[in-house]
């Protein structure tokens, strides 16, 4: 009897024949979004847990950004930056007061507004404190994910990731992520230091989030030694770690504090990406002072879609929506009522012995060894039925809902977590 061929297995057939095989996905065919929820080919609904790594935030087709989107694309798509548009200046203005930066430089990726930032900084290092030209050295973190290009791959310190893509490019140090010690001792016996690229709660590692207090040193301690603070907060900023940037620490407000001292690890380049669309439409962006951003000249940098009109009126909306919807608040106040939910479950579990994480930036760490399949395994039972997650390195499973997700809707998932869960308990 000849088996029957699902829509299911056409489609992931066509994407393996033709598709290079640079992903590993659960074996789920998606084909609609609304808010928190996705549909497959086979119309099954599920509860999405993952956010697109954190770039829906807003939820799925969140109508406004749409809307957005719509209304622009109607009026003027591209112009590229050789000439001026009418939406790249209004959203410029808007993003910086947004969040309390004199400029902004738009990009398309989370990886192209790295390596901007990177160029950015190795520039200002020359221009502003005098380092020679080719020896500007720039400190990033063990475990640190910033993107795929060829310059970030080369300070990765993930195998997968960097092998046989050599020759790597140089000029970066790598310090232990959460150890101002460590930061303090490289600043002190190298003197061609431009910036520190970090990750405020580092994402791929595993959600590992540092001690309270050491971002603002990392702030107090870059100021000292005059090398540039560089935040990535592609995966952490946009209201995901439940305040709008994880550098506000403890602030939950959706803004309006930005730049009080004493909650705010003030970064002097900050990197947004992924959420800053909604999930909608791909834009990055660099934001920094005068001081920092003008040593950027006309034919230095820059791309053919940055700050491209689509993006502009995308991203105003998707920023629009976080602070009308207050989803710093929510993520925190759900966030914490998810970890509650896990650590009661995880006293009398065998399976699962840790929830980590910040707002609605969590993981859970198996009970198994790093190799084995066990977090791919859940995620397929979590998938029959009805949530949507992605195991990371080391058994590890990462829980990362929209922000606009409800309360009962939370406890519908946390349910549904645990279920699954004990279904993996031995005896
Ligand atoms: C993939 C992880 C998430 C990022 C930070 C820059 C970028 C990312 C902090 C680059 C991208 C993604 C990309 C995705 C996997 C992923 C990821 F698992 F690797 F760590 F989100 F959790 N800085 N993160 O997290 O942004 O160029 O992709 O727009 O498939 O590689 P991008």
């Amino acid at each position: 009897m000849a088996t029957e061929i699902t829509l299911t297995d056409q489609f992931i057939d066509l994407e393996h024949e033709r598709g290079a095989h640079n992903y590993h996905p659960l074996p789920v065919v998606l084909d609609k979004g609304e808010g928190v929820y996705l549909w497959d080919v086979e119309g099954k609904k599920y509860f999405d847990f993952l956010s697109a790594y954190s770039a829906v935030n807003q939820g799925h087709c969140h109508p406004k950004i749409v809307q957005a989107l719509q209304d622009q694309a109607q009026q003027l798509c591209l112009t590229s930056r050789a000439f001026h548009n009418s939406a790249f200046g209004p959203f410029a203005a808007f993003i910086t007061t947004y969040f309390g930066f004199d400029k902004v430089l738009p990009m398309n990726s989370g990886a192209e507004a790295v390596e901007t930032a990177i160029k950015i900084a190795r520039k200002w290092g020359v221009k502003k404190k005098g380092i020679p030209q080719e020896q500007a050295q720039i400190v990033v973190c063990h475990g640190n994910f910033h993107g795929r290009t060829t310059t970030i791959i080369s300070f990765s310190d993930d195998q997968v990731a960097r092998k046989d893509f050599g020759p790597y490019t140089p000029g970066f140090i790598s310090i232990p992520h959460n150890d101002i010690k460590a930061l303090e001792s490289v600043f002190s016996t190298n003197k061609n230091i431009v910036g520190f690229l970090v990750e405020p709660i580092q994402g791929e590692a595993g959600i590992f989030t540092p001690d309270e207090d050491y971002l603002r040193n990392v702030q107090q301690l870059c100021n000292d030694h005059e090398v540039l603070f560089i935040a990535d907060e592609i995966q952490t900023g946009i209201a995901r770690t439940g305040s709008l940037l994880a550098v506000c620490g403890n602030c939950s407000c959706e803004s309006s504090c930005l730049r009080q001292p004493d909650t705010f690890a003030a970064p002097d380049i900050l990197i947004l990406g992924k959420a800053l669309s909604g999930g909608v439409y791909p834009v990055s962006a660099v934001l920094a002072n005068h001081d920092v951003m003008d040593v950027i000249q006309p034919g230095e940098h820059g791309s053919t879609f940055g700050g491209n009109p689509i993006a502009a009126a995308v991203a105003t909306a998707a920023l629009n929506v976080v602070k009308d919807e207050s989803l710093a608040q929510n993520a925190r106040k759900l966030g914490q009522l998810f970890r509650n939910a896990m650590n009661e479950y995880i006293k009398n579990s065998d399976i699962v012995t840790l929830v980590r994480g910040k707002g609605l930036l969590n993981a859970i760490v198996i009970n198994d060894s790093p190799d084995s399949g066990t977090a791919w395994n859940i995620c397929m039972a979590l998938k029959e039925n009805g949530l949507l997650a992605k195991p990371t390195h080391g058994n590890i499973i990462r829980f990362a809902p929209p922000l606009v997700m409800s309360e009962d809707e939370l406890f519908s998932c946390v349910d549904i977590i645990i279920k699954t869960l004990s279904t993996f308990e031995p005896n």
